[in-house]
């Protein structure tokens, strides 16, 4: 119970796709609580549950109505007491979703700041006047398309959303904002829970005098899908600003109270830029996103992995997959092969130091589903006019039995499960095989124990990717030739036998020359 966090696996349960236990086709937490042994056999410390809160669910739940909720959908407060009770009981932490940048326009807080302009609650968020042309004040574009900014006509200013406009942006720089966040994250140590993963960390706070972003080529087309759009845009002014990581001092100050943990989603690519967010002031650790991003290249995964171990020392979370970005089985080429140096980027990753994120599914080798993009709800493909950027191929439901519904829902699943999937494809067929990968993921986070110390990359030009830590080598084959190594006793091993990796192998050994 008390392995240091640096150490712990954490595992991202995406609630509404991961267990369904009243059959209405959508995950909750009754679902989940069944669920909870099978991760703490895998090797689970930490389980992090996506957002829970009363939501209209624009935005699978990122848009927050009441932070000191949990959904009647989900099953309410009493489910979620459970689930903090099972959880501890089976020796894990739990860490919730907290989502400071926005809330939903649902949120009593923006139903009142946009009544009228002296309402009490209107400075909780950002508001300007309109251009002189009567346009939105400044460039600023949303994650999901179109403008930063939407028009109120009551009150005849526009509100600021880096998201949808259903998610208006709080804004920091009102005291009152920071004093409601300290009292939910109090609110929420009090009921037991261990930590928080914190949404946009890096986007809190904006530019005073909200500049223009500076274009990175051409004005993107009007019709670019949301993402490309997004892109054509140097982020200088609506995130990362130069205090936004003070933000947090009084929350680590509240969380070391309480032993807690504060996790960032640090949404940026630079680690001189993320590292800014961790430290005794701030936040424990953040998301190292180019671990998320590596495709099969064994430049781009050295390069990837280096520049988060010189500077996270063991504060960046590795991740291969998530509920916004490509699963490692697919980015890395899909089917067999896919599947095979998934494993292996997750032996490269669970070597390091530092925590170990998995995302659900990570440990069967899910791939994304084949969805129908003509009706998906997710607002990156809504805003694109349904042609591009919809999430749902990684966050079809879980599967955990051959059967129908796959053990997920007695229902209709709310989204389907994708195409091709296969009895093999289930954690209850996998658990039985010692060779599959839901059993070799279980080893490894058992092998990673064994690693300790300080990392000494082995610098090499070819296809092997590999390090020495604690007297041990982690090493895969991210080439097209095969490799025959100089080791000792094998810890680990993502497939294959012998000294020989092949292309798409991964082991954990100790080193015959160290
Ligand atoms: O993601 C923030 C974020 O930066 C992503 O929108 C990212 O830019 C995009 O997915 C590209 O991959 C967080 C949550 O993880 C995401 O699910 C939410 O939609 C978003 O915040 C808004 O709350």
């Amino acid at each position: 119970m008390t392995r240091p966090w640096d150490e712990c696996v954490l595992y991202e349960v995406y609630v509404r796709s991961f267990a369904d236990g009243d059959g209405d086709g959508v995950g909750d937490l009754l679902g989940l609580r069944e669920r909870l042994p099978v991760l703490a056999e895998l090797g689970v410390d930490v389980v992090w549950l996506t957002p829970f809160y009363p939501s209209p669910r624009l935005d699978g739940g990122y848009d927050v109505a009441d932070y000191l909720d949990v959904d009647e959908r989900y099953g309410g407060l009493a489910a979620f007491d459970a689930v903090v009770a099972d959880t501890h009981g089976l020796g894990m932490r739990l860490m919730i979703d907290l989502v400071p940048n926005h809330t939903s326009s649902r949120h009593p807080w923006f139903r009142s700041a946009r009544s009228r302009r002296d309402a009490p609650h209107r400075d909780y968020y950002v508001w300007r006047d309109p251009a002189p042309d009567g346009g939105p004040p400044n460039n600023w574009r949303s994650h999901f398309g179109g403008p930063a900014w939407t028009h109120d006509p009551v009150t005849d200013q526009y509100w600021l959303h880096l998201f949808l406009p259903e998610q208006p942006d709080l804004n920091w720089t009102d005291r009152r904002v920071h004093d409601e966040f300290d009292a939910i994250l109090r609110w929420w140590l009090g009921r037991g829970v261990d930590g928080f993963r914190v949404d946009v960390a890096h986007g809190l706070l904006k530019d005073p005098e909200l500049r223009d972003n500076p274009l990175r080529g051409p004005v993107p087309d009007p019709l670019a899908p949301p993402r490309t759009a997004w892109g054509s845009y140097e982020h200088v002014h609506d995130l990362d600003q130069p205090d936004t990581p003070s933000v947090y001092r009084r929350w680590r100050a509240i969380a070391d109270d309480h032993d807690a943990f504060l996790l960032g989603e640090v949404y940026l690519l630079e680690a001189e830029r993320v590292v800014r967010y961790v430290g005794e002031e701030a936040l424990h650790a953040a998301l190292w996103i180019p671990s998320v991003k590596a495709t099969w290249d064994a430049g781009a995964i050295r390069a990837a992995l280096q520049a988060g171990t010189a500077a996270g020392e063991g504060r960046f979370v590795w991740f291969t997959s998530s509920h916004d970005d490509q699963r490692a089985a697919s980015r890395f080429g899909g089917g067999a092969v896919g599947r095979q140096r998934a494993l292996a980027y997750l032996t490269l990753l669970a070597g390091l130091p530092g925590p170990l994120l998995l995302y659900q599914g990570d440990e069967i080798g899910l791939e994304d589903g084949e969805i129908d993009l003509s009706r998906s709800d997710d607002p990156i493909a809504v805003r694109s006019g349904r042609v591009t950027g919809s999430r749902d191929p990684v966050r079809t439901p879980m599967l955990w039995e051959p059967t129908d519904g796959f053990g997920f829902t007695t229902g209709e699943p709310w989204l389907p499960f994708g195409a091709d999937r296969t009895p093999d494809d289930t954690v209850e067929v996998q658990r039985a095989d010692p060779s599959s990968i839901w059993n070799r993921t279980r080893d490894l986070l058992e092998a990673r124990r064994r690693l300790t110390g300080g990392i000494r990359w082995i610098e090499r030009g070819d296809g092997l990717v590999a390090y020495e830590r604690g007297g041990m080598v982690v090493a895969a084959n991210c080439g097209g030739t095969t490799f025959d190594l100089d080791v000792d006793d094998v810890v680990f091993r993502s497939g294959g036998h012998g000294s020989i990796l092949a292309p798409g192998e991964a082991i954990i050994a100790t080193t015959a020359s160290t």
